[in-house]
């Protein structure tokens, strides 16, 4: 009797021990794994800070005054200085944009008071050959605007000096942070028709066409 119990404790602490060995060898591996935890922390932080900065695009577009071989007198605006927008422009949600579009339109017309003044860009202003401008004479000195009334977006554009010579004006304004589709239009009616809204004014891509906001 007493035997066995000697043997059954020798056999108990045996066991202990190897509970402790198993205990240790489970402490090592949960270092290793906190210490993989710290390392992947760093990278995790440098990502968060990425995301969180504000991305930034540079856009040029022209207005094209000379037409295309569709319609060689409608003025249109232009990514590439030879063919009108795509129906629908693509930009990305959440934005800072900044755009700079040569008018080689000389000729200015009247627009509605409210679209003479830049409206909806950072600091509701635009460059003008490298002046900054606020708001512009409603009459005689804006060829087109490129307007976005869902966004409260208007950027005036000022006639070209000549038509060799454009008025290059620059913008920057912030994308909506939700995806969405707006309407763009040109609002001094350069187009045909008794009251000018014909023709180009009324053609998708020309100086009207849609906006996707995308995320
Ligand atoms: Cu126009």
């Amino acid at each position: 009797m007493t035997r066995n119990v000697g043997t059954f404790s020798r056999i108990a602490s045996a066991a202990a021990v190897f509970a402790l060995i198993g205990l240790a060898a489970a402490g090592c591996g949960q270092q290793q794994a906190a210490g993989n935890a710290s390392a992947a922390a760093p990278s995790t932080t440098t990502s968060t800070s990425t995301t969180t900065a504000p991305a930034t695009v540079n856009l040029s577009w022209e207005v094209v005054n000379g037409g295309n071989a569709q319609h060689s007198t409608w003025p249109f605006f232009s990514q590439d200085g030879k063919n009108p927008f795509p129906a629908t422009l693509t930009l990305p949600a959440n934005t800072l944009v900044t755009v700079t579009i040569k008018n080689y339109d000389d000729g200015g017309g009247q627009v509605p008071a409210p679209y003479a003044k830049v409206t909806g860009t950072v600091g509701n202003t635009e460059t003008v050959n490298g002046q900054q401008e606020t708001s512009f004479k409603a009459d005689g000195v804006i060829a087109h605007t490129f307007t976005v009334p869902g966004l409260n977006l208007n950027i005036p554009l000022p006639a070209a000096a000549s038509a060799s010579s454009p008025a290059v004006v620059v913008a920057t304004f912030k994308t909506p942070a939700k995806a969405g589709t707006y309407t763009w239009q040109c609002y001094q009616p350069c187009g045909t028709g008794s009251a000018g809204w014909g023709g180009t004014m009324a053609t998708a891509g020309w100086m009207t066409g849609s906006i996707q906001i995308s995320n």
